[in-house]
């Protein structure tokens, strides 16, 4: 196909903003690039601001927010909430002592943000190829996810960025979501 020709085919996709958050080392950049370039790359670096990539995703061209997961960054997300399609919260599955930060962080800024209302979350927990990573269904629950939330729209995968595992089924439920919505 001829450059104009993807140009033609790449302004009739449907547009979506998707806005990844998750704690610092969550795996938030390797995720975006993988998506982006197909390959896991090992040598990220703590974001600093944002990195915005953007890649064609079945008939979506998406437009990804990867944001600073540090402490002192995350007054940053706010300027990201308003014309979000989907949320990625990404989750280090086998940093236990920090899954109560991650709960507070989920509940605060996403969960319980009333300009978040109604828009799907995906949450991956990530990096389960490290002994001792927990599964889905345990993170569910010390997320608090089974009792609270039952309102929203959202799925858990389990995820290796490292092996591509999940990744495709995680982006696969999120292009669904943004089907039914579009419909
Ligand atoms: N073992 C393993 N390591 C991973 C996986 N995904 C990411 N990592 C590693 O986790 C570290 C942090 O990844 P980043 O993508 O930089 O984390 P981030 O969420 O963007 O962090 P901030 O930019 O600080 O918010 C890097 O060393 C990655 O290589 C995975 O699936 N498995
Ligand atoms: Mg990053």
């Amino acid at each position: 196909m001829s450059l104009l020709g993807i140009r033609k085919r790449l302004k009739n996709l449907d547009k979506a903003k998707i806005l990844i958050l998750g704690l610092d080392s969550a795996g938030k950049t390797t995720l975006t690039k993988y998506m982006r370039f197909g390959i896991y790359n090992s040598q990220t670096l703590p974001t600093i601001g944002q990195n915005i990539d953007t890649f064609k995703l079945d008939d979506w061209l998406v437009t990804a927010i990867d944001v600073a997961g540090q402490k002192n960054f995350r007054f940053l997300w706010e300027a990201h909430y308003h014309g979000t399609s989907a949320i990625i919260f990404i989750i280090d599955a086998s940093d236990y002592e920090r899954i109560p930060e991650a709960k507070e962080i989920l509940r605060t800024h996403v969960f319980n943000n009333p300009i978040l209302e109604g828009i799907p979350i995906v949450i991956i927990a990530n990096k389960q190829d490290l002994p001792g990573a927990i599964d889905a269904p345990l993170l569910i629950q010390l997320l608090g996810l089974h009792k609270q939330f039952l309102d929203r729209t959202y799925a858990i995968f389990n995820c290796s960025v490292l092996y591509g595992h999940g990744v495709v089924e995680s982006f696969t439920w999120l292009v669904n979501e943004l089907e039914k919505k579009a419909n």
